[in-house]
């Protein structure tokens, strides 16, 4: 029974409601809990007897036996496109335009291309800390793309391509990873540390998966509201072993929040596979152990990856209740320049989804299939965005860094006497040492100094 449910998934939007509440529920007993006896009933009645517990929809059962994992299969994995790129069933084509799809494609590229000239910065000491997307550009783009522009989102640290999608251009993104002058957080947050009020993205904070709790907060003002948006939640699979992971699905479920639970699964927590993380089917698993209409998604099909965001936003606002997207990706860079991850994964295993199973290669085919991309095209684009990133780059190399005093402002209102006092008593160390500074770097510090 428990197959044929799961396997009766016509379309993904129907999938959902198959992988909500009553995925692991018998029809019979589905149908039952509709007319639950009132306490009094259930005194007289011994012909429907059931459990009355509260909150019980069960049946009584007389055989003793454990409900496992391994008794069903786990949840399928949605896709569009094959590996070559080509569409297996023409209905799940989300066709989206020239304009749209090229946009995309775009994006994606253009993510990459700036992630390898970042990340050889770091190498080379120029900004003190990088984190890479390869291999993951499909979760951010499908998915940025089919969202509002001003439905609320929080991410975890490794959605660059998202606030890139919003609008948050070259330039700002460099200025933020050097922390110069013209960075929006003023040089205060490490480097991929973005967010931008106007362009609805909040600053990402990577104490993992504080940020869930938060977005359910938010999406809860925005079902008050009944403004229409929903909230839009990006986090590891590493994150959704912290306890406020918990905290976020069981509130999210219980008040019937408008947030999208997005989970980019890419196989690793640092070095922590997958399968030392959990025991369970995976983070869609657990959604309807919480009530949560759940999906499994190819993350390197970022057709597929559009197609179950935007059923998920409709799910949203139409249900006004969450939804938990997992999206099966590999992370193909190291964690962070803090890692090396050849001291726990083989060369070969990296290579084969660089090489067999990546979402930029399979987004081109698909594109080439459809005559709307070619080589020609290829080339020119790799050229312009390579450009485009190093101009930016190289402007944000020549910006000064902020004031130090910027380290002490925007905390309150007016500054009070004991932040100022601890500004006095840096500045006052800056004087007597500063041939130990690269005092130059700050804006107009040298002069100040004086
Ligand atoms: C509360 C907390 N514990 C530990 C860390 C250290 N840490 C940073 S990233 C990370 C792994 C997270 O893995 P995952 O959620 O799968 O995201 P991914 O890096 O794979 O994108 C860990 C353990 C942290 N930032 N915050
Ligand atoms: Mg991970």
């Amino acid at each position: 029974m428990f197959k044929s449910c799961l396997f009766r998934v016509l379309s993904f939007q129907r999938s959902f409601r198959l992988l909500a509440n009553d995925r692991y529920v018998r029809p019979s007993i589905a149908r039952c809990s509709s007319s639950k006896l009132s306490t009094s009933e259930a005194k007289v009645n011994t012909n429907n007897d059931r459990p009355q517990f509260p909150g019980s929809r069960s049946e009584w059962t007389q055989k003793l036996a454990f409900t496992r994992n391994t008794d069903y299969d786990g949840i399928p994995v949605y896709r569009v496109m094959n590996r070559d790129g080509s569409i297996i069933d023409e209905s799940q084509d989300p066709n989206l335009g020239e304009a749209k799809i090229t946009k995309i494609y775009k994006g994606m590229t253009l993510l990459n291309t700036m992630d390898r000239v970042l990340y050889e910065s770091q190498r080379q000491g120029r900004i003190s800390f990088y984190m890479t997307s390869f291999g993951e550009e499909g979760t951010h783009f499908g998915s940025a793309a089919a969202l509002n522009d001003d439905d609320l989102v929080f991410g975890q640290y490794r959605e660059g391509g998202v606030i890139m999608w919003r609008g948050f251009n070259l330039q700002q993104v460099m200025d933020q990873c050097y922390g110069n002058i013209d960075g929006n957080d003023k040089g205060r947050q490490m480097p991929v540390h973005y967010g931008d009020k106007n362009l609805h993205f909040v600053t990402i904070s990577s104490t993992l998966a504080t940020q869930m709790p938060q977005a359910v907060g938010a999406a809860y003002h925005f079902k008050r509201q009944a403004n229409g948006k929903v909230v839009i939640c990006y986090f590891g699979e590493g994150a959704s072993s912290e306890g406020d992971a918990h905290a976020a699905l069981n509130f999210a479920a219980t008040l019937d929040c408008p947030i999208i639970f997005f989970c980019r699964n890419n196989g690793y927590a640092i070095s922590t596979p997958t399968h030392e993380q959990y025991r369970g089917d995976g983070i869609a698993g657990r959604g309807s152990g919480y009530g949560i209409a759940s999906i499994r998604v190819d993350g390197n099909d970022t057709l597929a990856v559009y197609n179950v965001t935007a059923a998920a936003r409709n799910y949203c606002i139409e249900e006004s209740k969450p939804v938990l997207i997992e999206a099966m990706t590999y992370r193909i860079g190291h964690h962070s320049t803090s890692d090396d991850s050849s001291a726990y994964r083989s060369v070969d295993e990296v290579r084969y989804w660089h090489q067999q199973d990546h979402p930029i290669s399979r987004l081109r085919k698909y594109m080439e299939l459809k005559g709307l991309w070619d080589d020609a095209k290829e080339k020119e684009w790799k050229e312009e965005s390579r450009r485009q990133v190093l101009q930016a780059f190289v402007a944000a190399e020549k910006k000064p860094k902020p004031n130090v005093i910027e380290m002490f402002t925007d905390v309150y209102n007016e500054m009070p006497d004991n932040l100022r006092s601890q500004y006095n008593d840096l500045k006052a160390h800056l004087k007597v040492y500063k041939e130990h500074y690269p005092i130059k770097n700050f804006n107009e510090l040298t002069e100040e100094l004086c």
